[in-house]
């Protein structure tokens, strides 16, 4: 069994405690969250210890592996920065993988992702560190997803789709093959994204279009 601490106390995490109780192989010994009124609550069956004392005090006894439980939908600077901040005390971030999952066998997972049940990731995807494939989305051959990417619940990425670090894809987006997000492009939900998105661009609509920026 791996003891692992959990980084946030919200509904991604609640999500992810799921994730690796069906994994098996992992016991989540603790989570900790910024928020002290979570302090002394249970998520899961799983006790909130405290805040990032709870996480120094837990790395001193060994426990050296977490997942980073903070969704942050939209923006993805948030969790970038917290994955860096705890790798750098020591922290090795787990590969959460829920046994529903697909994932092929020559596609490339970077440590710390998040693939949620009914996802579908297929051959010759990469993902970097820090990736999240949510509910029952689909990340098609060949496509690249750069550190820190987010694909939300239920959106498809059709073949060849490059999604660059610190994407944002919403839930139920549907991104045409060979299409490349540039950095920090975030994508509205249902859009339907046809061409290539600037960097920290916000794209919505059917035909996707941009939106004044953020
Ligand atoms: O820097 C932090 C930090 N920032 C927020 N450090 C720690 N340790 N904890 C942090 N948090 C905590 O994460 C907040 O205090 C809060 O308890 C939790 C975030 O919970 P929330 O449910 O608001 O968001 P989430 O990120 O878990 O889930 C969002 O993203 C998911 C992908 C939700 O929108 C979900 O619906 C979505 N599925």
């Amino acid at each position: 069994m791996i003891k692992v601490a959990g980084i946030g106390a919200g509904g991604h995490a609640k999500v992810l405690l799921d994730v690796l109780r069906c994994a098996s192989g992992f016991e989540v010994v603790g989570l900790v969250d910024a928020d002290p009124k979570q302090h002394g609550k249970s998520l899961e069956g799983v006790s909130v210890l405290g805040g990032y004392e709870a996480l120094d005090r837990l790395l001193r006894e060994g426990v050296s592996h977490a997942f980073l439980g903070v969704g942050a939908v939209g923006d993805n600077q948030p969790r970038a920065q917290l994955f860096e901040r705890f790798r750098g005390l020591g922290f090795h971030f787990v590969k959460a993988i829920h046994p529903a999952a697909v994932v092929a066998a020559s596609a490339e997972v970077g440590e710390g992702a998040a693939i949620m049940a009914g996802a579908v990731v297929n051959p010759g995807a990469r993902l970097g560190v820090n990736v999240i494939v949510n509910t029952g989305a689909v990340v098609d051959h060949d496509c690249v997803l750069e550190d820190h990417v987010h694909i939300a619940p239920g959106a498809v990425l059709s073949g060849g789709v490059r999604v660059g670090k610190y994407g944002h894809v919403g839930t139920g987006a549907a991104v045409r093959q060979g299409v490349s997000l540039a950095e920090g492009a975030l994508v509205g939900v249902g859009a339907v994204v046809v061409a290539d998105v600037p960097a920290r661009a916000t794209v919505a609509g059917n035909p996707a279009r941009v939106r004044p920026s953020r």
